[in-house]
């Protein structure tokens, strides 16, 4: 087995877990924030700074790598960690989700997906059986089964054939996979908003047997106590165990109360994405950094946050380099929100550890708000 989960304990108060994730490349303590590094690379971020920040893992994508630079020429190098000088856990993204956001420039079958490059409109083909020997090349820790991820809002037929081909397209990546010694593969509960559809296919999924699971197809535009409520009733499923991931979730409130559902696991682009857009996520809520307001503010970012950035620059400062459009600026905020949702997590796993986490996420919302 590539990775064993240990439960250490659940949080009194809320339910929370509390655990360690046993990987080839290290051990993570959950609940973890995965920075994104689609193209094998955190965007602004060398991998001596995502350690400094103490990111833990790291998510990459089967669809980017697959068609640039190739997964074959990452194999060649000597896989995904020493290609890109991550010596970490490394989770991969199947390339199901990235495939099926590419809207009319696919077609979907039984067998797999075709589609055109984003790149350069070439054709291409991905199989389950292909995700997984992408996958393989690339030498992740954590692989992701190759899914559908119904869009929202979704019909019910349309939510349940997608789903029922998940579950057929899971068993085929999991006979495909051969690795299973060096890299786990998770399988992905879909099954959109419906209560059901969910618990049929969390059934399905779970009877496969993966050494990890995650929840697929939220996020994807429905109101958030929809998300909550799917995640109410789909957790409880899940073995006790193993991991779960919540895939593409990363706002501090998500983050907060998928905890507080069961969820061990999580990525999300956000952070960093918004952090090369200017805007910052603080203790007190966002920051538009562009903001006039900020002209002769010599204040940190955030007054309460000890990274690289908050301890060595000014409001001000970041804001002249987005108006000059320096690139250091985007670093800085990058850096910035990356340290702020690790340090989030942190807390969490401290409140659970003390049994206190609703009483933690109170207080944080008093202070944060709910912007983002
Ligand atoms: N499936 C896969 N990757 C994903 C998702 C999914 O449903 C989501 C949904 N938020 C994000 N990333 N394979
Ligand atoms: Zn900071």
């Amino acid at each position: 087995m590539a990775i064993k989960y240990e439960l250490i304990k659940t949080c009194k108060q809320s339910g929370a877990r509390l655990g360690r994730l046993h990987t080839p490349h290290g051990i993570i303590e959950t609940p973890i924030f995965m920075p994104v590094g689609t193209q094998a690379t955190v965007k602004t971020m060398t991998p001596e700074e995502l350690k400094e920040i103490n990111s833990q893992i790291i998510l990459s994508n089967t669809y980017h790598l697959y068609l640039r630079p190739g997964h074959k020429l990452i194999e060649k190098a000597g896989g995904l960690h020493k290609f890109m000088n991550w010596d970490g856990p490394i989770l991969t993204d199947s390339g199901g989700f990235q495939v099926f956001s590419l809207g009319p420039l696919r077609k979907i079958s039984e067998e797999g997906v075709e589609f055109r490059s984003h790149l350069d409109g070439s054709k291409h083909f991905i199989s389950p059986e292909k995700a997984v020997e992408i996958q393989n090349s690339l030498g992740s820790d954590i692989m992701m089964a190759f899914d559908e991820c119904a869009p929202y809002p979704a019909d019910y037929e349309y939510v349940k054939n997608s789903l029922e081909r998940t579950t057929r397209w899971a068993k085929r990546c999991k006979d495909a996979h051969k690795n299973t010694e060096k890299q786990a593969l998770f399988g992905i509960i879909q099954g959109g908003m419906y209560e059901d559809l969910r618990r049929q296919s969390a059934e399905e999924i779970i009877g496969l047997d993966f050494p990890g699971y995650s929840v697929g197809g939220l996020s994807v535009g429905e109101p958030k106590h929809l998300m909550y409520e799917v995640l109410e009733y789909t957790t409880p499923l899940m073995p006790k165990d193993k991991p779960r991931y919540l895939m593409g979730v990363g706002s501090p409130d998500d983050l907060i109360e998928g905890v507080i559902r069961g969820i061990d696991m999580f990525d999300c682009v956000l952070p960093s994405r918004i952090g090369r857009n200017g805007t910052a996520m603080t203790s007190r809520g966002k920051v538009v950094i562009k903001n006039a307001s900020h002209t002769e503010s010599f204040e940190p970012l955030d007054p309460e946050c000890d990274c690289y950035t908050c301890k060595n620059y000014s409001r001000a400062y970041l804001r002249h380099l987005f108006k000059a459009n320096e690139i250091l600026g985007l670093r800085l905020l990058t850096n910035h929100n990356l340290y702020f949702l690790l340090k989030l997590m942190e807390e969490i796993r401290q409140a659970i550890r003390e049994d206190r986490l609703l009483d933690y996420r109170k207080d944080f919302f008093q202070k944060y708000g709910y912007e983002l």
